[in-house]
């Protein structure tokens, strides 16, 4: 089974998150942060992984901490979950359109975390949510998930789209990428046997 349950408890935050790679994009997932839990609804749909995300965080300080812990688990249990690799086919990418918004992820499940970011949020909010801890987000998977993750803006006029975008492109690249590959089923994806 390609699934994890890992619950991560700070002072700052409580959070329990569950993932199944071998999943149909079910999501059940609550933060306090409506924005938030409405992106995290459209990595789980787009990536066909099932998840579930309970967190408690210290919403009266800001949203910061919620939303980086959260990345945290996910990476931990994404990385969790797809134990030694084998089979899968580690890298993916996908060039996504969201009305004004063109957003482009590729990324490799290498055990090597590095994030490029180049993306503009022209506003400081969306809603009450701070655009900058889209990238923090971001940031947190790839550092905990072992992710190299490049996610590059080509267009954008609207944070909502832009961030939605961003979401929605990491998700479907990162279908690709933990999926089983049925040619090279047995092996892990590397010419140095391991990853
Ligand atoms: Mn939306």
């Amino acid at each position: 089974m390609r699934s994890h349950t890992l619950t991560r408890s700070t002072a700052e935050t409580e959070i329990t998150v569950t993932l199944d790679l071998d999943g149909t994009g079910s999501y059940d997932n609550q933060t306090g942060v409506g924005f938030f839990d409405h992106m995290l609804d459209q990595l789980a749909r787009h990536s066909l992984i099932d998840m579930t995300v309970r967190a408690q965080g210290d919403l009266h300080i800001d949203d910061h901490h919620t939303v980086e812990d959260t990345g945290i688990a996910i990476g931990q249990a994404l990385a969790t979950a797809l134990g030694d690799k084998r089979g899968i086919r580690r890298y993916g990418a996908c060039l996504l359109p969201m009305d004004d918004a063109l957003v482009r992820a590729a990324l490799d499940l290498s055990g090597r975390p590095f994030l490029i970011w180049n993306v503009d949020l022209p506003t400081a909010k969306i809603g009450t949510f701070d655009t900058e801890l889209v990238r923090e987000f971001f940031q947190a998977l790839s550092t905990h998930g072992g992710i190299t993750l490049h996610v590059d803006m080509l267009h954008g006029l609207n944070s909502h789209h832009i961030a939605e975008a961003a979401f929605k492109s990491v998700a479907r690249a990162l279908r690709d990428a933990v999926e089983v590959d049925p040619r090279k089923a047995d092996a892990i994806p590397s010419t140095k046997g391991a990853l």
